[in-house]
Protein backbone atom coordinates (compact mmCIF):
# COMPACT_ATOMS: atom_id res chain seq x y z
CA UNK A 1 0.00 0.00 0.00
CA UNK A 2 1.37 3.93 -1.08
CA UNK A 3 3.31 5.15 2.11
CA UNK A 4 3.87 1.80 3.44
CA UNK A 5 2.05 2.86 6.39
CA UNK A 6 -1.15 0.21 7.03
CA UNK A 7 -0.74 -2.96 5.94
CA UNK A 8 -3.70 -5.35 6.25
CA UNK A 9 -3.13 -9.09 6.66
CA UNK A 10 -5.51 -10.33 3.97
CA UNK A 11 -5.27 -14.11 5.04
CA UNK A 12 -6.84 -13.27 8.39
CA UNK A 13 -9.01 -9.62 7.20
CA UNK A 14 -10.67 -7.78 8.73
CA UNK A 15 -8.68 -8.76 11.90
CA UNK A 16 -5.36 -8.58 12.09
CA UNK A 17 -4.03 -4.79 11.14
CA UNK A 18 -0.02 -4.35 11.24
CA UNK A 19 0.68 -0.72 11.35
CA UNK A 20 4.40 0.25 10.81
CA UNK A 21 6.26 2.18 13.06
CA UNK A 22 5.59 5.45 12.61
CA UNK A 23 2.16 6.08 11.45
CA UNK A 24 -0.20 9.06 10.86
CA UNK A 25 -3.66 8.71 10.19
CA UNK A 26 -3.66 11.65 7.72
CA UNK A 27 -1.39 9.61 5.65
CA UNK A 28 -3.66 6.42 4.67
CA UNK A 29 -7.06 8.61 4.45
CA UNK A 30 -5.92 11.73 2.99
CA UNK A 31 -2.44 11.86 1.03
CA UNK A 32 -3.04 8.37 0.16
CA UNK A 33 -5.85 9.08 -2.41
CA UNK A 34 -2.93 11.05 -4.32
CA UNK A 35 -1.05 8.24 -4.86
CA UNK A 36 -3.48 6.13 -5.94
CA UNK A 37 -4.81 8.68 -8.68
CA UNK A 38 -8.13 9.77 -6.40
CA UNK A 39 -7.10 13.54 -7.03
CA UNK A 40 -10.23 14.49 -9.38
CA UNK A 41 -13.06 12.00 -7.35
CA UNK A 42 -15.55 13.62 -4.94
CA UNK A 43 -14.74 13.42 -1.84
CA UNK A 44 -17.20 15.64 -0.04
CA UNK A 45 -20.46 16.98 -1.42
CA UNK A 46 -23.35 19.23 -0.14
CA UNK A 47 -24.83 22.60 -1.10
CA UNK A 48 -22.08 23.91 -0.75
CA UNK A 49 -20.60 22.04 -3.82
CA UNK A 50 -17.69 19.74 -4.39
CA UNK A 51 -14.54 19.33 -2.39
CA UNK A 52 -12.34 16.98 -4.52
CA UNK A 53 -9.74 14.88 -3.09
CA UNK A 54 -6.53 17.11 -4.29
CA UNK A 55 -8.56 20.03 -2.65
CA UNK A 56 -9.04 17.61 0.41
CA UNK A 57 -5.83 17.39 0.59
CA UNK A 58 -4.37 20.45 0.12
CA UNK A 59 -7.07 22.13 2.11
CA UNK A 60 -5.84 20.07 4.98
CA UNK A 61 -2.38 20.67 4.23
CA UNK A 62 -3.34 24.84 4.28
CA UNK A 63 -5.20 24.42 8.08
CA UNK A 64 -2.13 22.23 9.38
CA UNK A 65 0.61 24.95 8.50
CA UNK A 66 -2.50 28.05 9.76
CA UNK A 67 -2.36 26.30 13.03
CA UNK A 68 0.99 25.96 13.26
CA UNK A 69 1.81 29.74 11.83
CA UNK A 70 -0.42 30.35 15.17
CA UNK A 71 2.07 28.98 17.13
CA UNK A 72 0.40 25.66 18.43
CA UNK A 73 2.61 23.12 19.61
CA UNK A 74 2.48 18.99 19.68
CA UNK A 75 -0.12 18.13 21.49
CA UNK A 76 -1.93 21.15 21.52
CA UNK A 77 -6.16 20.66 22.05
CA UNK A 78 -7.86 22.56 19.31
CA UNK A 79 -11.84 22.39 20.13
CA UNK A 80 -14.34 22.48 17.80
CA UNK A 81 -17.92 23.44 17.28
CA UNK A 82 -18.29 23.10 13.56
CA UNK A 83 -21.40 22.35 12.01
CA UNK A 84 -21.40 19.53 9.16
CA UNK A 85 -19.59 21.29 6.23
CA UNK A 86 -16.16 20.61 4.28
CA UNK A 87 -13.67 23.07 6.99
CA UNK A 88 -14.95 20.24 9.65
CA UNK A 89 -12.93 17.97 7.46
CA UNK A 90 -10.35 20.26 6.99
CA UNK A 91 -9.87 21.68 10.92
CA UNK A 92 -9.86 18.11 12.14
CA UNK A 93 -7.33 16.69 9.33
CA UNK A 94 -5.24 19.43 9.36
CA UNK A 95 -4.59 19.35 13.04
CA UNK A 96 -3.98 15.39 13.07
CA UNK A 97 -1.39 15.69 10.35
CA UNK A 98 0.39 18.91 12.29
CA UNK A 99 0.48 17.06 15.45
CA UNK A 100 -2.21 18.73 17.14
CA UNK A 101 -5.32 17.21 18.77
CA UNK A 102 -8.93 17.89 17.01
CA UNK A 103 -11.74 17.31 19.81
CA UNK A 104 -15.09 17.79 18.00
CA UNK A 105 -17.76 18.95 20.18
CA UNK A 106 -21.35 18.52 20.17
CA UNK A 107 -22.94 21.46 18.24
CA UNK A 108 -25.98 21.10 20.31
CA UNK A 109 -24.61 22.00 23.69
CA UNK A 110 -25.12 25.09 26.23
CA UNK A 111 -22.68 27.72 27.44
CA UNK A 112 -22.17 25.93 30.39
CA UNK A 113 -21.14 22.69 28.79
CA UNK A 114 -18.49 24.53 26.44
CA UNK A 115 -17.48 26.02 29.86
CA UNK A 116 -16.44 22.65 31.38
CA UNK A 117 -15.14 21.80 28.06
CA UNK A 118 -13.16 24.93 27.56
CA UNK A 119 -11.92 24.09 31.35
CA UNK A 120 -11.27 20.79 31.43
CA UNK A 121 -9.77 20.28 28.07
CA UNK A 122 -6.69 23.02 28.59
CA UNK A 123 -7.37 23.32 24.70
CA UNK A 124 -4.83 26.36 23.05
CA UNK A 125 -7.46 26.93 20.30
CA UNK A 126 -11.21 27.21 20.16
CA UNK A 127 -12.63 27.04 16.23
CA UNK A 128 -16.57 27.33 15.79
CA UNK A 129 -18.72 27.83 13.60
CA UNK A 130 -20.64 31.45 13.44
CA UNK A 131 -24.11 29.79 13.92
CA UNK A 132 -22.78 28.86 17.41
CA UNK A 133 -21.98 32.18 18.94
CA UNK A 134 -24.71 32.62 21.25
CA UNK A 135 -23.69 29.58 22.99
CA UNK A 136 -19.75 29.53 22.72
CA UNK A 137 -19.53 33.39 23.52
CA UNK A 138 -21.29 33.42 27.06
CA UNK A 139 -18.93 30.59 27.38
CA UNK A 140 -15.14 31.62 26.65
CA UNK A 141 -16.44 34.69 28.49
CA UNK A 142 -17.22 32.69 31.70
CA UNK A 143 -14.25 30.56 31.33
CA UNK A 144 -11.37 30.41 33.98
CA UNK A 145 -8.80 30.20 31.49
CA UNK A 146 -8.78 32.37 28.07
CA UNK A 147 -7.74 29.82 25.21
CA UNK A 148 -4.62 31.13 23.35
CA UNK A 149 -6.83 31.35 20.06
CA UNK A 150 -10.18 31.91 19.56
CA UNK A 151 -11.16 31.83 15.67
CA UNK A 152 -14.68 31.26 13.41
CA UNK A 153 -14.73 29.36 10.49
CA UNK A 154 -15.66 31.86 8.14
CA UNK A 155 -15.18 35.87 7.95
CA UNK A 156 -12.55 37.64 8.42
CA UNK A 157 -9.78 36.92 11.00
CA UNK A 158 -11.35 33.17 10.71
CA UNK A 159 -9.32 29.94 10.10
CA UNK A 160 -10.08 30.00 6.37
CA UNK A 161 -8.87 33.78 6.39
CA UNK A 162 -5.49 32.12 8.09
CA UNK A 163 -5.61 29.07 5.45
CA UNK A 164 -6.08 31.32 2.41
CA UNK A 165 -2.31 32.77 3.05
CA UNK A 166 -0.58 29.75 4.37
CA UNK A 167 1.54 27.23 2.22
CA UNK A 168 -0.55 23.87 0.83
CA UNK A 169 2.27 21.83 0.90
CA UNK A 170 2.77 19.74 4.68
CA UNK A 171 4.62 16.66 5.39
CA UNK A 172 2.56 14.27 8.00
CA UNK A 173 4.60 15.29 11.70
CA UNK A 174 5.89 12.06 12.46
CA UNK A 175 3.40 10.05 14.98
CA UNK A 176 2.82 6.09 15.86
CA UNK A 177 0.22 4.32 15.63
CA UNK A 178 -0.68 4.19 19.62
CA UNK A 179 0.13 8.24 19.82
CA UNK A 180 -2.77 10.42 20.91
CA UNK A 181 -4.72 11.39 18.16
CA UNK A 182 -8.06 13.27 18.59
CA UNK A 183 -10.53 12.98 22.07
CA UNK A 184 -14.31 13.09 21.91
CA UNK A 185 -16.12 13.88 24.77
CA UNK A 186 -18.88 11.29 25.94
CA UNK A 187 -21.32 12.13 28.83
CA UNK A 188 -21.78 10.21 32.20
CA UNK A 189 -25.03 9.71 34.27
CA UNK A 190 -23.52 11.46 37.29
CA UNK A 191 -20.59 13.87 36.86
CA UNK A 192 -18.77 15.88 34.03
CA UNK A 193 -18.82 14.91 30.57
CA UNK A 194 -15.54 12.64 29.51
CA UNK A 195 -12.26 13.42 27.15
CA UNK A 196 -12.53 9.97 25.65
CA UNK A 197 -8.93 9.95 24.26
CA UNK A 198 -8.08 8.14 20.71
CA UNK A 199 -4.98 6.50 19.29
CA UNK A 200 -4.37 7.11 15.49
CA UNK A 201 -4.93 3.25 14.72
CA UNK A 202 -8.16 3.34 16.31
CA UNK A 203 -9.61 4.92 12.94
CA UNK A 204 -8.42 2.25 10.73
CA UNK A 205 -9.42 -0.29 12.81
CA UNK A 206 -13.27 0.67 13.17
CA UNK A 207 -12.65 0.97 9.11
CA UNK A 208 -11.57 -2.16 8.38
CA UNK A 209 -13.52 -4.07 10.89
CA UNK A 210 -16.97 -2.58 10.76
CA UNK A 211 -17.28 -0.10 7.63
CA UNK A 212 -15.11 -2.93 5.17
CA UNK A 213 -16.00 -6.25 7.31
CA UNK A 214 -19.54 -5.34 8.04
CA UNK A 215 -20.91 -2.42 5.35
CA UNK A 216 -18.28 -3.65 2.86
CA UNK A 217 -17.82 -0.15 1.75
CA UNK A 218 -15.84 0.94 -1.29
CA UNK A 219 -14.96 3.51 -3.42
CA UNK A 220 -18.06 3.61 -5.69
CA UNK A 221 -19.90 4.22 -2.21
CA UNK A 222 -21.67 7.65 -1.68
CA UNK A 223 -22.41 7.86 2.25
CA UNK A 224 -24.93 10.23 3.81
CA UNK A 225 -25.07 10.15 7.77
CA UNK A 226 -28.08 11.77 9.53
CA UNK A 227 -25.96 11.59 12.90
CA UNK A 228 -23.76 14.75 12.64
CA UNK A 229 -19.71 14.37 12.65
CA UNK A 230 -19.49 15.45 15.82
CA UNK A 231 -20.62 12.15 17.05
CA UNK A 232 -18.05 9.35 16.78
CA UNK A 233 -21.30 7.59 14.88
CA UNK A 234 -21.41 10.63 12.13
CA UNK A 235 -17.07 11.08 12.41
CA UNK A 236 -17.33 7.15 10.79
CA UNK A 237 -19.85 7.41 8.56
CA UNK A 238 -19.70 10.69 6.70
CA UNK A 239 -15.87 10.63 7.16
CA UNK A 240 -13.41 8.15 8.37
CA UNK A 241 -15.28 5.28 6.52
CA UNK A 242 -15.55 7.15 3.05
CA UNK A 243 -12.35 8.68 3.38
CA UNK A 244 -10.42 4.82 4.19
CA UNK A 245 -11.45 3.44 0.64
CA UNK A 246 -12.06 6.88 -1.57
CA UNK A 247 -15.58 7.04 -1.57
CA UNK A 248 -17.35 10.05 -1.24
CA UNK A 249 -19.16 11.61 1.31
CA UNK A 250 -22.28 14.06 1.69
CA UNK A 251 -22.81 16.72 4.33
CA UNK A 252 -25.72 19.10 5.61
CA UNK A 253 -25.54 21.68 8.22
CA UNK A 254 -29.39 21.27 8.06
CA UNK A 255 -31.24 19.72 11.45
CA UNK A 256 -31.74 15.99 10.62
CA UNK A 257 -35.91 15.61 9.59
CA UNK A 258 -37.75 13.09 7.52
CA UNK A 259 -37.56 16.11 4.83
CA UNK A 260 -34.51 16.48 4.97
CA UNK A 261 -32.89 13.33 4.90
CA UNK A 262 -35.04 12.43 1.90
CA UNK A 263 -33.86 14.96 -0.30
CA UNK A 264 -30.55 14.27 0.54
CA UNK A 265 -30.64 10.78 -0.47
CA UNK A 266 -33.22 11.80 -3.77
CA UNK A 267 -30.57 14.18 -5.09
CA UNK A 268 -26.88 12.45 -4.09
CA UNK A 269 -28.26 8.94 -4.25
CA UNK A 270 -26.31 7.86 -1.61
CA UNK A 271 -25.80 4.43 -1.53
CA UNK A 272 -25.40 4.47 2.50
CA UNK A 273 -27.53 5.65 4.63
CA UNK A 274 -26.99 6.40 8.69
CA UNK A 275 -29.48 6.51 10.64
CA UNK A 276 -31.23 6.60 14.62
CA UNK A 277 -34.26 5.07 15.42
CA UNK A 278 -36.25 7.99 16.35
CA UNK A 279 -35.49 9.58 12.94
CA UNK A 280 -36.57 6.13 11.30
CA UNK A 281 -40.13 6.42 13.56
CA UNK A 282 -40.27 9.87 12.07
CA UNK A 283 -39.26 8.85 8.26
CA UNK A 284 -42.19 6.03 8.86
CA UNK A 285 -44.73 9.02 9.76
CA UNK A 286 -43.56 11.15 6.72
CA UNK A 287 -43.54 7.89 4.39
CA UNK A 288 -47.34 8.12 4.73
CA UNK A 289 -48.06 11.26 2.34
CA UNK A 290 -45.00 11.76 1.10
CA UNK A 291 -43.24 8.01 -0.13
CA UNK A 292 -39.23 8.58 -1.09
CA UNK A 293 -37.20 7.24 -4.00
CA UNK A 294 -34.74 5.56 -1.75
CA UNK A 295 -33.66 3.25 -4.31
CA UNK A 296 -30.38 4.25 -4.69
CA UNK A 297 -29.39 3.04 -1.03
CA UNK A 298 -28.21 -0.69 -0.89
CA UNK A 299 -27.97 -0.27 3.05
CA UNK A 300 -29.59 1.76 5.94
CA UNK A 301 -27.63 1.85 9.57
CA UNK A 302 -29.13 2.40 12.71
CA UNK A 303 -27.47 3.02 15.81
CA UNK A 304 -27.38 5.16 19.18
CA UNK A 305 -29.81 3.64 20.93
CA UNK A 306 -31.67 -0.39 20.47
CA UNK A 307 -33.88 0.15 17.23
CA UNK A 308 -37.68 -1.70 17.83
CA UNK A 309 -38.24 -4.52 16.00
CA UNK A 310 -41.04 -3.17 15.33
CA UNK A 311 -39.84 0.18 13.60
CA UNK A 312 -37.84 -2.08 11.70
CA UNK A 313 -40.41 -4.63 10.50
CA UNK A 314 -42.72 -1.30 9.32
CA UNK A 315 -39.56 -0.18 7.33
CA UNK A 316 -39.16 -3.45 5.24
CA UNK A 317 -43.14 -3.58 5.01
CA UNK A 318 -42.70 0.17 3.38
CA UNK A 319 -39.22 0.23 1.89
CA UNK A 320 -38.61 -3.42 1.17
CA UNK A 321 -35.66 -2.57 2.28
CA UNK A 322 -33.66 -3.84 6.31
CA UNK A 323 -31.77 -1.63 8.63
CA UNK A 324 -29.37 -2.86 10.34
CA UNK A 325 -28.95 -2.34 13.77
CA UNK A 326 -25.29 -1.79 15.47
CA UNK A 327 -24.20 -0.57 19.05
CA UNK A 328 -21.29 1.48 19.08
CA UNK A 329 -19.90 3.58 21.82
CA UNK A 330 -17.76 6.93 21.73
CA UNK A 331 -15.52 4.94 23.54
CA UNK A 332 -14.94 1.96 21.07
CA UNK A 333 -15.29 5.20 18.41
CA UNK A 334 -17.51 2.63 16.11
CA UNK A 335 -19.93 -0.61 16.15
CA UNK A 336 -18.75 -3.53 17.93
CA UNK A 337 -21.82 -5.52 17.75
CA UNK A 338 -24.20 -5.67 14.44
CA UNK A 339 -27.19 -7.13 12.27
CA UNK A 340 -25.55 -7.84 8.68
CA UNK A 341 -26.72 -7.60 5.36
CA UNK A 342 -27.87 -11.49 5.33
CA UNK A 343 -28.02 -11.64 8.99
CA UNK A 344 -30.96 -9.60 10.41
CA UNK A 345 -32.62 -9.96 13.94
CA UNK A 346 -35.21 -7.79 14.55
CA UNK A 347 -34.90 -6.69 18.09
CA UNK A 348 -31.42 -7.69 18.62
CA UNK A 349 -28.02 -5.89 18.21
CA UNK A 350 -26.98 -8.52 16.32
CA UNK A 351 -23.40 -10.01 16.24
CA UNK A 352 -19.97 -9.69 17.14
CA UNK A 353 -18.01 -7.90 14.36
CA UNK A 354 -15.15 -9.74 13.21
CA UNK A 355 -11.80 -8.02 14.96
CA UNK A 356 -14.11 -7.68 18.28
CA UNK A 357 -14.51 -9.81 21.10
CA UNK A 358 -16.83 -9.71 24.49
CA UNK A 359 -17.76 -11.48 27.70
CA UNK A 360 -20.88 -10.68 29.51
CA UNK A 361 -20.33 -10.45 33.10
CA UNK A 362 -22.40 -11.07 36.23
CA UNK A 363 -21.88 -10.89 40.04
CA UNK A 364 -18.46 -11.21 41.52
CA UNK A 365 -16.83 -10.93 37.95
CA UNK A 366 -17.83 -14.46 36.66
CA UNK A 367 -18.49 -15.06 33.05
CA UNK A 368 -21.98 -15.68 32.73
CA UNK A 369 -23.21 -18.68 30.17
CA UNK A 370 -24.90 -18.20 27.34
CA UNK A 371 -28.13 -16.92 27.63
CA UNK A 372 -27.98 -14.82 30.97
CA UNK A 373 -28.09 -11.44 30.99
CA UNK A 374 -25.00 -9.19 32.52
CA UNK A 375 -22.76 -6.36 32.57
CA UNK A 376 -21.58 -6.30 28.30
CA UNK A 377 -17.56 -6.23 28.09
CA UNK A 378 -16.16 -5.78 24.57
CA UNK A 379 -12.28 -5.75 23.83
CA UNK A 380 -10.79 -5.12 20.43
CA UNK A 381 -8.46 -2.43 18.37
CA UNK A 382 -10.15 1.07 18.42
CA UNK A 383 -10.99 1.21 22.30
CA UNK A 384 -9.99 4.50 23.30
CA UNK A 385 -6.33 4.60 25.68
CA UNK A 386 -7.84 6.89 28.60
CA UNK A 387 -10.13 9.32 29.83
CA UNK A 388 -8.45 12.83 30.14
CA UNK A 389 -7.91 14.01 33.62
CA UNK A 390 -9.79 11.13 35.35
CA UNK A 391 -7.79 8.14 36.37
CA UNK A 392 -10.57 6.65 38.66
CA UNK A 393 -13.08 6.54 35.47
CA UNK A 394 -10.71 5.46 33.30
CA UNK A 395 -9.65 1.95 35.63
CA UNK A 396 -12.48 1.17 36.41
CA UNK A 397 -14.08 1.71 32.89
CA UNK A 398 -10.95 0.34 30.53
CA UNK A 399 -9.25 -2.82 32.20
CA UNK A 400 -6.48 -4.41 30.28
CA UNK A 401 -7.80 -5.00 26.73
CA UNK A 402 -11.23 -4.62 28.21
CA UNK A 403 -14.09 -2.18 28.22
CA UNK A 404 -16.79 -1.88 30.48
CA UNK A 405 -20.08 -0.88 28.08
CA UNK A 406 -22.21 0.48 30.86
CA UNK A 407 -24.86 -1.91 29.19
CA UNK A 408 -26.55 -4.93 30.30
CA UNK A 409 -26.84 -7.30 27.30
CA UNK A 410 -27.68 -11.34 26.64
CA UNK A 411 -26.43 -13.46 23.77
CA UNK A 412 -29.24 -15.96 22.82
CA UNK A 413 -29.42 -19.42 21.91
CA UNK A 414 -28.23 -18.55 18.53
CA UNK A 415 -25.72 -16.37 19.30
CA UNK A 416 -27.24 -12.90 18.63
CA UNK A 417 -26.51 -9.69 21.73
CA UNK A 418 -30.04 -8.93 23.04
CA UNK A 419 -29.89 -5.26 24.58
CA UNK A 420 -31.60 -5.44 27.99
CA UNK A 421 -30.64 -1.63 28.90
CA UNK A 422 -28.22 0.68 31.13
CA UNK A 423 -26.41 -0.29 33.88
CA UNK A 424 -26.70 3.56 35.10
CA UNK A 425 -29.46 5.93 35.07
CA UNK A 426 -28.46 7.64 31.70
CA UNK A 427 -31.30 7.13 28.81
CA UNK A 428 -30.65 8.52 24.92
CA UNK A 429 -33.14 10.66 23.36
CA UNK A 430 -32.66 10.51 19.62
CA UNK A 431 -29.57 8.57 20.00
CA UNK A 432 -28.05 11.17 22.12
CA UNK A 433 -27.12 10.85 25.90
CA UNK A 434 -29.69 12.42 28.36
CA UNK A 435 -28.62 12.08 31.99
CA UNK A 436 -31.70 12.59 34.29
CA UNK A 437 -29.59 14.12 37.25
CA UNK A 438 -28.89 17.10 35.00
CA UNK A 439 -32.40 17.33 34.43
CA UNK A 440 -33.59 17.06 37.76
CA UNK A 441 -31.34 20.19 38.28
CA UNK A 442 -32.74 22.03 35.93
CA UNK A 443 -36.29 21.43 37.37
CA UNK A 444 -35.41 22.01 41.12
CA UNK A 445 -33.90 25.62 40.12
CA UNK A 446 -38.23 26.36 39.30
CA UNK A 447 -39.63 28.00 42.55
CA UNK A 448 -42.08 25.45 42.31
CA UNK A 449 -40.29 22.46 42.36
CA UNK A 450 -39.41 21.00 45.50
CA UNK A 451 -38.07 17.87 44.16
CA UNK A 452 -37.48 16.47 41.17
CA UNK A 453 -36.89 12.68 39.48
CA UNK A 454 -36.53 12.08 36.03
CA UNK A 455 -36.47 8.85 34.55
CA UNK A 456 -36.61 7.31 30.86
CA UNK A 457 -40.21 5.94 29.69
CA UNK A 458 -40.50 4.03 26.38
CA UNK A 459 -43.17 6.11 23.90
CA UNK A 460 -45.84 4.73 21.82
CA UNK A 461 -42.96 3.49 19.11
CA UNK A 462 -40.76 1.77 21.88
CA UNK A 463 -38.05 5.19 21.76
CA UNK A 464 -37.30 6.31 25.55
CA UNK A 465 -37.59 10.08 26.41
CA UNK A 466 -37.58 11.36 29.93
CA UNK A 467 -40.30 11.55 32.18
CA UNK A 468 -40.60 13.86 35.77
CA UNK A 469 -42.18 13.44 38.74
CA UNK A 470 -42.72 16.60 41.06
CA UNK A 471 -42.91 17.34 44.31
CA UNK A 472 -44.15 20.76 44.03
CA UNK A 473 -42.74 23.80 46.82
CA UNK A 474 -45.03 24.82 49.69
CA UNK A 475 -47.95 27.22 48.07
CA UNK A 476 -47.74 26.26 44.11
CA UNK A 477 -50.29 23.96 42.23
CA UNK A 478 -49.55 20.54 39.71
CA UNK A 479 -51.14 20.60 36.76
CA UNK A 480 -50.84 21.52 32.99
CA UNK A 481 -50.25 25.19 33.79
CA UNK A 482 -47.52 24.40 36.14
CA UNK A 483 -46.25 21.35 33.43
CA UNK A 484 -46.19 23.98 30.73
CA UNK A 485 -43.96 26.55 32.70
CA UNK A 486 -41.62 23.74 33.48
CA UNK A 487 -41.38 22.76 29.94
CA UNK A 488 -40.22 25.97 28.90
CA UNK A 489 -37.91 26.33 31.33
CA UNK A 490 -36.15 23.11 30.78
CA UNK A 491 -36.20 24.07 27.05
CA UNK A 492 -34.61 27.39 27.78
CA UNK A 493 -31.29 26.08 29.77
CA UNK A 494 -31.00 22.47 28.00
CA UNK A 495 -29.81 21.06 25.37
CA UNK A 496 -33.02 21.25 23.00
CA UNK A 497 -33.67 17.22 23.04
CA UNK A 498 -33.22 17.24 27.09
CA UNK A 499 -36.51 18.09 28.63
CA UNK A 500 -39.40 16.07 29.84
CA UNK A 501 -41.83 14.86 27.53
CA UNK A 502 -44.11 13.90 30.42
CA UNK A 503 -44.62 15.59 33.87
CA UNK A 504 -46.37 13.99 36.90
CA UNK A 505 -47.06 15.56 40.25
CA UNK A 506 -46.98 13.74 43.50
CA UNK A 507 -46.38 13.60 46.77
CA UNK A 508 -43.78 11.51 47.43
CA UNK A 509 -40.70 9.89 45.31
CA UNK A 510 -39.59 6.78 46.00
CA UNK A 511 -35.73 6.82 47.76
CA UNK A 512 -33.26 5.09 49.73
CA UNK A 513 -32.68 5.03 53.58
CA UNK A 514 -29.58 7.30 52.29
CA UNK A 515 -31.88 9.44 50.42
CA UNK A 516 -31.17 8.33 47.10
CA UNK A 517 -34.07 8.57 44.60
CA UNK A 518 -34.34 4.90 43.61
CA UNK A 519 -35.73 5.67 39.70
CA UNK A 520 -36.13 1.46 38.99
CA UNK A 521 -39.38 2.22 41.05
CA UNK A 522 -40.62 5.59 39.08
CA UNK A 523 -40.38 3.25 35.77
CA UNK A 524 -43.73 2.38 34.41
C1 LIG B 1 -26.16 2.91 23.49
C2 LIG B 1 -27.16 1.33 21.82
C3 LIG B 1 -28.71 -0.37 21.97
C4 LIG B 1 -25.48 1.96 24.44
C5 LIG B 1 -22.26 5.19 18.84
C6 LIG B 1 -22.49 3.99 16.79
O1 LIG B 1 -24.04 5.63 20.34
C7 LIG B 1 -22.84 5.68 20.13
O2 LIG B 1 -21.96 6.15 21.09
P1 LIG B 1 -22.30 6.86 22.47
O3 LIG B 1 -21.04 6.98 23.23
O4 LIG B 1 -23.28 5.84 23.23
C8 LIG B 1 -22.94 4.50 23.48
C9 LIG B 1 -24.12 3.82 24.16
O5 LIG B 1 -25.32 4.04 23.41
N1 LIG B 1 -26.31 2.33 22.14
C10 LIG B 1 -25.69 2.72 21.00
N2 LIG B 1 -26.10 2.00 19.96
C11 LIG B 1 -27.03 1.11 20.43
N3 LIG B 1 -27.98 0.60 22.57
N4 LIG B 1 -28.64 -0.62 20.64
C12 LIG B 1 -27.83 0.08 19.83
N5 LIG B 1 -27.78 -0.17 18.52
O6 LIG B 1 -25.93 2.26 25.73
C13 LIG B 1 -24.00 2.33 24.27
O7 LIG B 1 -23.20 1.94 25.37
O8 LIG B 1 -23.09 8.10 22.23
C14 LIG B 1 -23.02 4.45 17.98
C15 LIG B 1 -21.22 4.27 16.42
C16 LIG B 1 -20.43 5.00 17.27
C17 LIG B 1 -20.96 5.46 18.48
N6 LIG B 1 -20.18 6.21 19.28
Amino acid sequence: MANNQISVDDSQIPVNIAFSKSFNVAVPLIDRHLDEGRGDKIAIQGDFGTVSYAQLAENVNRCGNALTSLGLVGGDRVLMMVKDCPEFFYIFWGAIKAGFVPVPLNTLLRAKDYQFMIEDSGCTAVIYSPEYEGEVGPALAAANRNPDHVLLTEGEGSISAVMANASNELMAVPATAEDDCFWLYSSGSTGRPKGTVHAHKDIPVTCVHYAVGVLGITEDDICFSAAKLFFAYGLGNAMTFPLWVGATAVLSALPPSPAMTFEVIEKNKATLYFGVPTLYAAQLQAMESNMPNLSSVRACVSAGEALPGDILRRWTEKTGGSILDGIGSTEILHIFISNAADDVRPGASGRLVPGYDAKIIGEEDAVLPQGESGALWVKGGSIAKYYWNNPEKTASTIQGEWINTGDTYYQDDDGYFVYCGRNDDMMKVGGIWCSPFEIEAKLIEHQAVLEAAVVARADDDELIKPEAFIIVADGAAGGDALAGELLEHCKDGLARYKYPRWFNFVDELPKTATGKIQRFRLRG
